[in-house]
C-alpha cells in the first residue's frame, strides 16, 4: 500500500531568495523550496507544505492573507514585505536625529493596512526631554513606549504591548531595532545568533525578514532596514485616511474629492489654520501625496 503524503500547515518564519523557513505546529523549523515560481510566500504567511521523497520540504500553497505590509521598491513598484501582521512597532531615537517624515509613513502604513501602531522611543539614556513631535503623536492617540535597550529599561512595557500580537519592528537605521529585539528575546539570543551565522557563510543570504517568538505569545518580525520607506498606496486619495487626526474632518470639505492641498473651503486646512492639526504632520501629508501622485502619473505605472 502506498500512502499519499498529506500537506501540512505551517508558518513562514524566514524568507530567503529561493526558499523559506517553515515552522510546524510543534515548533520545528524546516527549509522549504517553492513548488512553483509564482508562489511568493512572505514571513507571516500560513502555507501548505510537504516533505518530498528526498526528505526536502516544499511549499505547495499560500493561504489568503489578512494583512500585508507593502513598500514602494526602487523602481516605484509595489513590494510585499510581511503578511498577517497585527501591529507595527515603529522605533525612533534621539540619535540618529529622528526622521519624523519617515516615522509618519510607517504610521500611515499601519492606518491603511490596518494594524495597530506603537511608537518605541529608544535610547532614553541619552535624553531627558521628549521631542515635541513625539508629544504631538501621543496627543493624537498613538501609544508611545520609552525604552533603553542599552540599560534594559522599558522592555516590560514593550513586551506587554506585544503580547499575542504579531508585530514588525520597523524604523530608521541605527535607532536600536536589533538591540531591542535581542534584549526582548533575552535567553533566546543564541538561536538568533545561529540564524545570522548561516547567512554570513553565504548559504542562506538575503533573508528579507525573520520572525521571532516572545514567551507571551507575541511574535516579532525583524525586517531589514530600508533607507526611504514609503507604503505602496493604490491612489493618492487614500492617503487622507492614513492621518488619523484628519478623520473627524473628512467629508466636511466643500468638494467631495478635496485633496486638502489648495482647494477652497477645505475642512482639513481650516483645522490646520486653527492649530488643531500639527503643521509638521500636514507637511508629511503633502510630501506623501506628492510622492504617490507622481508615481501613478508615470507612464510605466499606468494600467499595471
Ligand atoms: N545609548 C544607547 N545606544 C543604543 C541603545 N540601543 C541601541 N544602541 C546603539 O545604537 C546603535 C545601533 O543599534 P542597532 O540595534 O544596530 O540599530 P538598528 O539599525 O535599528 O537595528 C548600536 O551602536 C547600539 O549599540 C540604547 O538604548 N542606548
Ligand atoms: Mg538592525
Ligand atoms: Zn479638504
Amino acid at each position: 500500500m502506498r500512502l499519499i503524503p498529506m500537506d501540512a500547515r505551517g508558518l513562514v518564519v524566514a524568507r530567503h531568495r529561493r526558499h523559506v523557513t517553515v515552522e510546524n505546529d510543534a515548533g520545528e523549523r524546516h527549509q522549504c523550496a517553492l513548488l512553483r515560481r509564482q508562489l511568493k510566500p512572505l514571513v507571516g504567511d500560513e502555507v501548505d507544505w510537504r516533505r518530498q521523497a528526498d526528505g526536502k520540504g516544499v511549499v505547495t500553497g499560500v493561504a489568503p492573507r489578512h494583512t500585508v505590509l507593502t513598500r514602494i521598491d526602487g523602481r516605484g513598484r509595489r513590494e510585499d514585505v510581511a503578511a498577517n501582521l497585527t501591529q507595527l512597532l515603529v522605533v525612533a531615537a534621539p540619535v540618529p536625529s529622528p526622521d519624523w517624515t519617515l516615522l509618519d509613513r510607517y504610521l500611515v502604513a499601519a492606518e491603511l493596512i490596518p494594524v495597530k501602531a506603537v511608537i518605541v522611543f529608544n535610547k532614553l539614556d541619552l535624553v531627558n526631554a521628549e521631542p515635541e513631535p513625539l508629544q504631538d503623536l501621543h496627543k493624537i492617540g498613538y501609544r508611545v513606549c520609552r525604552t533603553s535597550a542599552m540599560l534594559g529599561s522599558g522592555l516590560g512595557h514593550v513586551a506587554t504591548v506585544m503580547a499575542r500580537e504579531r508585530g514588525a519592528v520597523v524604523g530608521q537605521s541605527g535607532t536600536g531595532k536589533s538591540s531591542l529585539i535581542n534584549a526582548l528575546l533575552g535567553e533566546q539570543l543564541q538561536a538568533v545568533g545561529r540564524l545570522t551565522e548561516k547567512g554570513r557563510h553565504g548559504r542562506h543570504t538575503t533573508s528579507a525578514a525573520t520572525l521571532y517568538r516572545l514567551g507571551n505569545g507575541g511574535e516579532l518580525i525583524d525586517s531589514p532596514g530600508v533607507r526611504n520607506y514609503a507604503p505602496y498606496i493604490e491612489s493618492a486619495a487614500e492617503i487622507e485616511r492614513g492621518f488619523r487626526e484628519f478623520h473627524p474632518h473628512l467629508g466636511n470639505c466643500r468638494f467631495d474629492d478635496c485633496r486638502h492641498l489648495a482647494e477652497p473651503d477645505c475642512a482639513v486646512k481650516a483645522e490646520l489654520a486653527s492649530g488643531g492639526i500639527s503643521p509638521r504632520r500636514y507637511e508629511s501629508y503633502e510630501k506623501l501625496y506628492d510622492l504617490v501622485a507622481t508615481l501613478h502619473a508615470r507612464p510605466s505605472n499606468k494600467g499595471g
